[in-house]
């Protein structure tokens, strides 16, 4: 009752959504897109795979089993599959040197002298979760595709990253309609282990916790602008360090050539621009260091209305939640 009570005090009036408070709360934060997934879309290249389809239906009840604090499912990898990631891995590899920021070259290094990355097999969430754990204090924790805007975003606030552990199908290597490893594994592990980086994604997961949903959706445009399509100038030049782009060669190329259209990085005009996830990006948002992009992001989070205010403590790796005066 004296909870109840409290809790009416402190969220006048309007509803507050539901947010996750402890880690454990994650495993409440499972609400899934199916607009991609292959059972459901039309278009996907595993739409009429039986077999893949199967393949991932059981991948998902892995994820779906998951608990906060187990043991991060290991998955073996049929042949089939360890081809499509070599494919992948050994086409982006040969341009990321050119196109790719400096952090993700140094991370992409340590994982494959430190975590087992190569062409040759595709890594295992656990030990990829414990390398990260070492960098930033990130973990994972396995998802079965698509998750809500605003679920994925809850988990950033606790530094855990959810990652798909399928991979695309063998049909169409080059290009993924939904989030799979060569997406996580490529595109968002070596990023995250960035101290700077890190801590531009808790943020962004901070600022939705209990946001409306007008807000999550910003946000949401913000991370895909970032996160996942980001460019930052670094000694002059323009480099990509955004996930969506170092894990599709196509868009990598095409984003660092002169056809598309940059404007500078700025939290108000990015979260309003309408986002492709069809095709290539009309536009990219360019930084001038995650620094810069952090701070203007603290800027904007502090302009999104909340009738309290949130505070992690690392200690007990809890939200904890602060009336605002
Ligand atoms: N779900 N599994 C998964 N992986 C993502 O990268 C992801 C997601 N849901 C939403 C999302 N990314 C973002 O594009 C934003 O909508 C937050
Ligand atoms: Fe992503």
């Amino acid at each position: 009752l004296k909870r109840v009570a409290q809790d009416v005090r402190s969220v006048p009036e309007e509803k507050v959504p539901w947010f996750p408070r402890q880690m454990k709360d994650l495993d409440r934060c499972n609400m899934l897109i199916t607009k991609f997934d292959p059972d459901m879309d039309q278009d996907h290249p595993g739409y009429r795979d039986p077999e893949y389809r199967k393949r991932r239906a059981f991948l998902a009840e892995l994820a779906f089993r998951y608990k906060q604090g187990d043991p991060l499912p290991t998955v073996e990898y049929t042949a089939e599959e360890v081809a499509t990631w070599r494919e992948v891995y050994q086409k982006l590899r040969s341009i990321y040197p050119s196109l790719a920021c400096r952090q993700f070259l140094d991370a992409l290094q340590q994982l494959e002298n430190e975590c087992g990355y190569g062409e040759d097999r595709i890594p295992q969430l656990k030990e990829v979760s414990a390398f990260l754990k070492d960098k930033t204090g990130f973990q994972l924790r396995p998802v079965a595709g698509l998750l809500s805007a605003r679920d994925f975003l809850a988990s950033l606030a606790f530094r855990v990253f959810h990652c798909t552990q399928y991979i695309r199908h063998s049909s169409a290597p080059m290009h993924s309609p939904e989030p799979d490893c060569c997406h996580e594994l490529l595109g968002h592990i070596p990023m995250l282990a960035d101290k700077e980086f890190a801590q531009f994604s808790q943020e962004i997961g901070l600022a939705s916790l209990g946001a409306s949903d007008e807000d999550i959706e910003k946000l949401s445009t913000l991370y895909w602008f970032t996160v996942e399509f980001g460019l930052c100038k670094q000694n002059g030049a323009v480099k990509a360090y955004g996930a969506g782009l170092l894990s599709s060669y196509g868009e990598l190329v095409y984003a660092l050539s002169n056809k598309p259209e940059y404007r500078a990085f700025n939290p108000e005009e990015t979260a309003v621009q309408p986002y492709q996830d069809q095709t290539y990006q009309p536009v990219y948002f360019l930084s001038e260091s995650f620094e810069d992009a952090k701070m203007k992001l603290r800027r904007f989070s502090e302009t999104i209305k909340r009738p309290f205010a949130v505070c992690y403590d690392p200690f007990t790796c809890s939200v904890e939640v602060l009336d605002q005066p």
